[in-house]
């Protein structure tokens, strides 16, 4: 594990191949369950690049109303399906947080997706830390500070990789810059997949 700025910790390759496989398999059965969707912008309703999906007791959607987590999926309506236990597994060996996590956002990015600059505080938990899960194509992660303006540094951030972002770094502004086509074997199709593993509610 690097300690690469404060409360933002890199796992490089914390995840073996046939550990990516299986998670691999694992998302793909919650694909089929609740299939990705493309999310708009609050407002505008201009679409995202990246599709999404949820599993977890809540998940996150944005729409012309607004950003927020809810129980069902926002085309299907179906409750979102269970978060994988080696998910769980994970969120235990890394998290440093008692109380499982919540929510699991799973975002799909093409060869030509990014994700500009933002914060994540839909979440009524900052104490928690978000874990990140990266599988596929590397990309370029840019991560700054807490307001919009400071300094920014990028990482590339390749498949298997996990990131814990805690403490300061839970509500830093950050994004994705872009894919790196070609650099994974690992999803036939090509693109990135990414995890957030996250709590959403204040602890009771
Ligand atoms: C730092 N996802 O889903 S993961 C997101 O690669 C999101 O798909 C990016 O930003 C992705 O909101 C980045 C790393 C990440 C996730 C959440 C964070 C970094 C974070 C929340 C706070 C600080
Ligand atoms: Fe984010």
């Amino acid at each position: 594990r690097t300690q690469l700025l404060p409360g933002l910790v890199l796992y490089p390759g914390r995840l073996a191949r046939d550990e990516q496989v299986a998670l691999l398999t694992e998302i793909r059965a919650v694909i089929a369950a609740a299939p990705p969707f493309t999310p708009v912008m609050p407002r505008t309703g201009k679409p995202f690049s990246v599709a999404m999906t949820n599993c977890g007791p809540l998940g996150w959607v944005s729409d012309r109303a607004g950003y927020r987590y809810q129980p069902t999926h926002p085309v299907t309506g179906a409750r979102w399906p269970a978060i994988p236990e080696r998910l769980i597994a994970l969120w235990r060996a890394v998290a440093g947080y008692a109380a499982p996590p919540e929510a699991c956002l799973v975002n799909f990015y093409d060869p030509t997706a990014k994700m500009g600059l933002h914060q994540d505080r839909d979440e009524a938990d900052f104490d928690a830390p978000i874990v990140s899960v990266s599988l596929g194509d590397t990309c370029r992660f840019r991560f700054g500070g807490t307001a919009r303006g400071d300094p920014t540094r990028s990482f590339p951030l390749a498949s298997g990789d996990v990131v814990v972002f805690g403490g300061p770094a839970r509500l830093a502004f950050h994004g994705v810059d872009r894919i790196l086509p070609g650099t994974s074997t690992l999803l036939p199709e090509g693109g990135r997949i990414n995890l957030t593993l996250r709590r959403v509610t204040e602890p009771s």
